[in-house]
């Protein structure tokens, strides 16, 4: 609910429903049915998995979330100096907004007023960011997006041409990283295609750094992220009519230097038979088969380069805390070769 100061400050455009169930479905089959089996990490995100994510940024070991606050924190004001005229800022999964309140706080100081477009799929989150930001905010005026990224950018890149100011589109918690490197060009180069010249993406990207660092910050003391992972299999079961045993399998957390990838498993530690009756599945698992259930890559300083040039993009300026563990990357669109 929005208060009577927020009154009139606030629309949300509704995306075209996704039939979510339909796709969780053919990824469970798909995935089970595959010779090494995976999931895809965009099911995790339920409202349990939401929840426990939540939880996993306040673990001392997840730095990736603090990091990146601090950083805002310290060169929000750097940032939006880089664009001259007023920009709307629209973010991309935007969540809680915790940290894009550095940005707005910033542009709002700079300009009087901003216009905000978080992009989420869940309308409920962009509802409970937007009330506390627009009590916060009185410059602020919140048009929320409820759609997956792809759909809400093709509704930015309709707007393109009704509206002046430039954007600044903010893209952060390293959310690139849970991309496969190639996939990760494909969609940043699809976002470029809705883009203008004097748009900007501000992107927050996780860096290579040391392997027990890593290690400790995807296999936190308290099991966060264990059971973040393993929510999934309760997904399954509570929405497939699955019976998996979730004590059957354990938790891994592995950095791969060479990818430079986290990789997360589950790990069937005895054999054991799955039935989920809705797919019509009755699955074997032997001991120490696996489930792939999500990367994350981290990038150096030359794969943000070619990440950004193959995109179609060239980096204008970068931001890091000391340790060198986290990145804000802001990019500026580059002409089509020929255009
Ligand atoms: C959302 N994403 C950037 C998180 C990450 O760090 O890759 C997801 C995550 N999975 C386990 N811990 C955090």
């Amino acid at each position: 609910m929005m208060s009577g100061s927020s009154e009139g400050r606030f629309t949300l455009i509704q995306g075209p429903e996704m039939d979510t169930n339909r796709a969780f479905r053919d990824d469970v089959r798909s995935g089970l049915l595959a010779r090494s089996k995976r999931m895809s990490c965009r099911f995790l995100y339920d409202d349990r998995g939401s929840k426990l994510f939540e939880e996993i940024c306040t673990q001392p070991e997840y730095y990736p979330t603090r990091v990146e606050a601090s950083i805002l924190e310290r060169v929000a004001p750097k940032i939006v100096s880089t664009i001259d005229a007023p920009p709307h800022l629209i973010e991309l999964g935007s969540g809680s907004a915790e940290k894009t309140r550095f940005l707005i706080e910033a542009l709002i100081e700079r300009h009087g007023s901003l216009v905000f477009e978080p992009i989420d799929i869940s309308r409920a989150a962009l509802e409970e960011s937007a009330a506390g930001l627009l009590e916060q905010f009185p410059g602020l005026i919140v048009r929320a997006i409820a759609a997956e990224y792809i759909t809400g950018l093709e509704l930015l890149a309709q707007e393109a041409g009704s509206s002046e100011s430039p954007r600044l589109v903010a893209w952060l918690g390293s959310s690139i990283g849970n991309f496969e490197r190639r996939d990760a060009v494909t969609f940043l180069g699809a976002l470029r295609q809705s883009l203008l010249p004097a748009d900007r993406i501000l992107l927050g990207i996780d860096l290579r750094k040391d392997a027990a660092v890593l290690n400790a910050a995807y296999d936190d003391a308290a099991g966060t992220t264990g059971r973040f992972i393993k929510n999934l299999l309760v997904r399954i079961n509570r929405e497939l009519g699955g019976n998996f045993d979730l004590e059957c399998f354990r938790y891994q957390a592995r950095y791969d230097e060479e990818q430079g990838a986290v990789e997360m498993s589950l790990i069937c530690e005895r054999p054991c038979q799955v039935m989920i009756p809705e797919l019509g599945l009755d699955i074997h698992f032997t001991a120490g088969e696996s489930i792939h259930m999500e990367d994350s890559y981290k990038y150096s300083a030359t794969e943000i380069e070619a990440l950004a040039r193959d995109a179609g993009f060239l980096v204008q300026e970068c931001w890091e805390d000391d340790r060198h563990y986290f990145r804000e990357v802001l990019l500026e669109p580059q002409p089509e070769p020929g255009s």
